[in-house]
């Protein structure tokens, strides 16, 4: 029989990240619970750079107008791009810029929380940093995931990347106005995102032709009821 032998060093990883992950929960914690005291529903979207968010959250907000009163959370590494077009709407935005971090964290959201008019919020979107795979694993304090994924990603991402499948309640798949020109087989994606997640409903979106958008909405509208 081989002798499994552990390396001190790789112990302590897992212990400090473990650590990160319970501090984290606590401030997530935290958050849900401001959130609920203020009746504001929050959703943290997660996806690759470039597959849409921001695009579909403007277009969101614009349908959005007179029902909800909504409240954006932005999260980048760098820059205000996707805040200043997300002001341009009227919503009360906060930029959050992790510089070297690849997501979002709870410390981070609450500090962009205290910016807010949360008393005057129905609906808060946190738009996470692009990327599949670290922001899966941070809880926010968040009523949902949403994972947005687009048609030019190809199709096997849901089983490249799991856990951003399995923590969603929703996956949103943008520009579906590509799919003349492209080679994706959406059934094959959508099958696998329900090898991860069985059942997980999937609309079917494109900012540019509004497709699908009035489904979304009403999947907002009837979590918010
Ligand atoms: N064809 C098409 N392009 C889109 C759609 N939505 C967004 N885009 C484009 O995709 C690019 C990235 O969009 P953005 O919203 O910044 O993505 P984010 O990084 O996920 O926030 C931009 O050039 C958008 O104009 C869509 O529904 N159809
Ligand atoms: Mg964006």
């Amino acid at each position: 029989m081989t002798e499994q032998k552990i390396i001190p060093s790789e112990v302590k990883v897992v212990r400090l990240e473990e650590e990160i992950l319970a501090a984290n929960d606590v401030v997530a914690a935290e958050n849900r619970e401001l959130l609920r005291q203020k009746s504001v529903y929050t959703i943290n979207l997660i996806s690759s750079p470039g597959s849409g968010k921001t695009t579909l959250l403007v277009e969101t907000l614009k349908a959005l107008r007179g029902k909800l009163r909504c409240a954006v959370i932005e999260g980048d590494q760098q820059t205000s791009n996707d805040a200043d077009r997300i002001a341009q709407t009227g919503v009360p935005v906060v930029q959050i810029n992790t510089i070297g971090n690849c997501h979002l964290d709870a410390p981070l959201v609450q500090k962009a929380l205290a910016q807010l008019p949360l008393d005057e919020i129905d609906l808060l979107f946190i738009e996470n940093v692009g990327n599949l795979v670290c922001p899966a694993g941070y809880d926010l304090g968040e009523q949902e995931k949403v994972v947005v994924m687009s048609v030019t990603e190809g199709e096997d991402k849901p089983i490249k990347y799991p856990l951003a499948f399995h923590l969603a309640t929703v996956m949103v798949l943008t520009k579906v106005d590509l799919l003349p020109y492209l080679k994706f087989d959406k059934d094959l994606c959508i099958e696998m995102a329900h090898r991860i997640h069985p059942g997980l409903p999937v609309i079917e979106t494109s900012s540019y032709t509004k497709e699908g958008l009035a489904d979304w909405v009403d999947w907002l509208l009837k979590k918010c009821a």
